[in-house]
């Protein structure tokens, strides 16, 4: 275990799971300056840790995240300024980590808190969870993604539906739709989390991070450069130890255990 001393969010790493909790739930962890800067922080903490095998973002009490922190933000503000520095920095982290990033979306996710959740890998919900554009309920645009992750997961008009808020996305929505691995009932969400975190992080860790380097290519790639690079990347897992260590599991009819190396 160990943890850092962090004044927004919560962060432990145990069983090769490092998981980090927004943890301003009077605010449904809003994302206030030092919360983003923490969270960027912590995800760099657990990328630099190689005993970290899978990460999961959670948020403390009732909601995931409701995006932008608006208490305070009248006035005018620099919003290309934050969002080119602070935000899309975050997206792209969670993006680029090499471990999978689980989104355990325990609530109510809204504005950037819906970038964030659909911005990890996999997303377990609790079954009371719904996901909020409200970017246009304040008059704003979505950003920290969302528009290419809605449009690219359910195509551009039932992206644009949920952004002007004309469809209702809750858990069972986002599921049917695509998004969400799983739903749940709420006291359930640890455990499941839990439990798919725990068998990632017992996985072939190199293979699973070069699969999400494909995944992530393959979103803008043509077939020719998806073949390319899934022939690189292949030649780089074939040489793990994993990979022999699957290779002899198989042969000897019995699970693998993986290193991840
Ligand atoms: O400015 C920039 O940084 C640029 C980037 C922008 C990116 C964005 O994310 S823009 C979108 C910002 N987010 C929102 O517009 C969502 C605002 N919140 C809501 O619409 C609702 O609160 C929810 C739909 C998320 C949840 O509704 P409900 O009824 O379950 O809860 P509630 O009663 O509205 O909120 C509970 C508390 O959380 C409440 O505080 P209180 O009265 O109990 O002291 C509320 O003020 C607080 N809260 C909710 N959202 C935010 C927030 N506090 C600060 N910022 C929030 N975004």
């Amino acid at each position: 275990m160990s943890d850092q001393p962090y004044e927004t969010l919560l962060f432990e790493t145990d069983a090769g799971v490092a998981t980090i909790t927004l943890n301003r739930p009077d605010a449904l962890n809003a994302l206030n300056a030092t919360l983003r800067r923490e969270l960027l922080a912590a995800i760099k903490v657990a990328d630099r840790d190689e005993t970290v095998r899978a990460i999961v973002i959670t948020g403390a009490g009732r909601g995931f995240c409701a995006g932008a922190d608006l208490r305070g933000s009248s006035g005018e503000r620099d919003f290309r300024r934050v969002l080119t520095t602070e935000y899309n920095p975050l997206i792209e982290a969670i993006r680029g980590l090499g471990a999978p990033v689980i989104a355990s979306v325990n609530g109510v996710a809204a504005g950037a808190g819906v970038s964030l959740a659909l911005a990890a890998d996999l997303v377990i919900a609790s079954d009371d969870a719904r996901f909020v554009p409200a970017f246009n309920r304040i008059a704003l645009v979505p950003d920290s993604g969302l528009t290419r992750t809605l449009v690219r997961a359910l195509g551009r008009h039932r992206a644009f539906e949920i952004l002007l808020g004309e469809r209702h996305l809750g858990a069972d929505d986002a599921h049917a739709a695509g998004l969400v691995a799983a739903v749940v009932p709420p006291d359930a969400l640890a455990d499941t989390t839990r439990a798919l975190a725990r068998r990632l992080a017992s996985g072939p860790t190199g293979a699973i991070g070069l699969t999400k380097r494909l995944v992530n290519a393959a979103e803008d790639a043509t077939l020719p450069d998806a073949l390319d690079a899934e022939a690189a990347l292949q030649e780089i897992a074939g040489r793990s130890e994993d990979h022999a260590a699957g290779v002899a599991a198989f042969a000897e009819r019995r699970e693998p255990k993986f290193r991840g190396r």
